[in-house]
């Protein structure tokens, strides 16, 4: 059975770190800290990355796993700010990587505030993304507050789950749930007990902390489990919105569903100084591809 091991590199001029398990290999850039793949040994890639992702420091890459901190689509106050935060074109410090076992290996990366962030979101804190490569792939994003005052932050792991076609796709256990369509203008529903498909643009702020089951009709199923995240953001762009991208391709839409695991909204957290909140997420691939 091949070791764990990894190794940096540079991948489209991005400095990545790849982890390797004797079942998989997972590709982490430390800009943003993003995830930016995952791929079983002899299987395709899990994780969708645009074809037309910018990779350039500072800039929002598309695709793999964005982190969405310390707040979520717009800035509340002040709109020509970046949406979803500064998390996403910060360079990370790595911390360490390590066999954790025979089967898997994490990676730890270190985002804290400098002169620029404190800027934008005046509090210190330290936040630690740990990305537990193996059979599965699991990502835990803590945040502590080092600062004299309490702060409150949105967080969403953005992930872009690749899938054979968008429109073949149901993503399952949301039902009763209550959300936010932002595609209606932001209007509160409750989800029929039906699981959520994707004809068009889906863009759904949900209440939920249980796990789902993203059923890939020919191809299989992707089991998500959570810990500490109190919302579920579903979204797709759909063929419309998609044309307003620049960094998609027409058809890039049907590639992937986003499911992002988080606290946003009215689900936002308030950390006392001192205190820390986690937000944990797995996917587990059933799929035949
Ligand atoms: O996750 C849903 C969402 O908030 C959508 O409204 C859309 O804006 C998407 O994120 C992508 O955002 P981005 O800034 O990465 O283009």
């Amino acid at each position: 059975m091949a070791a764990t091991g990894w190794k940096q590199d540079v991948r489209n001029g991005l400095e990545v770190v790849e982890l390797t398990t004797p079942t998989s290999t997972c590709m982490l850039a430390l800009h943003g800290g993003q995830v930016l793949g995952f791929v079983p040994h002899g299987a395709g890639e899990r994780l969708w990355v645009s074809e037309k992702a910018r990779f350039q420091v500072g800039k929002a890459l598309r695709g793999g796993i964005p982190i969405c901190f310390p707040w979520f689509g717009p800035h509340p106050d002040l709109g020509d700010l970046p949406a979803h935060g500064f998390a996403r074109t910060r360079l990370w410090r790595m911390v360490g990587v390590a066999a954790i076992n025979e089967r898997q290996i994490r990676a730890e990366l270190e985002l804290a505030p400098d002169a620029d962030t404190l800027r934008l979101f005046p509090h210190r804190f330290v936040a630690r993304l740990a990305v537990t490569a193996g059979e599965t792939l699991e990502l835990a994003f803590e945040v502590t507050n080092t600062d004299e005052a309490p702060f409150t932050f949105e967080i969403a792991l953005h992930t872009y789950l690749a899938v054979s076609d968008a429109a073949a796709v149901a993503l399952v256990g949301l039902g009763g749930r209550a959300y936010l369509d932002k595609v209606a203008g932001g209007i509160v529903r409750r989800q029929a007990d039906e699981p959520v498909r994707f004809a068009g643009e889906v863009d759904r702020v949900y209440d939920n902390d249980r796990p789902l089951t993203l059923v890939d009709r020919g191809a299989g199923r992707i089991q998500i489990e959570s810990r500490g995240a109190g919302s579920t953001v579903v979204w797709n762009p759909g063929p419309e919105k998609t044309r307003a991208l620049g960094d998609m391709s027409p058809d890039g839409f049907r590639g992937f569903v986003c499911v992002e695991t988080g606290s946003v909204g009215d689900r936002r957290v308030t950390l006392a100084p001192g205190g820390r909140h986690e937000t944990a997420v797995s996917y587990a691939w059933h799929v035949t591809r």
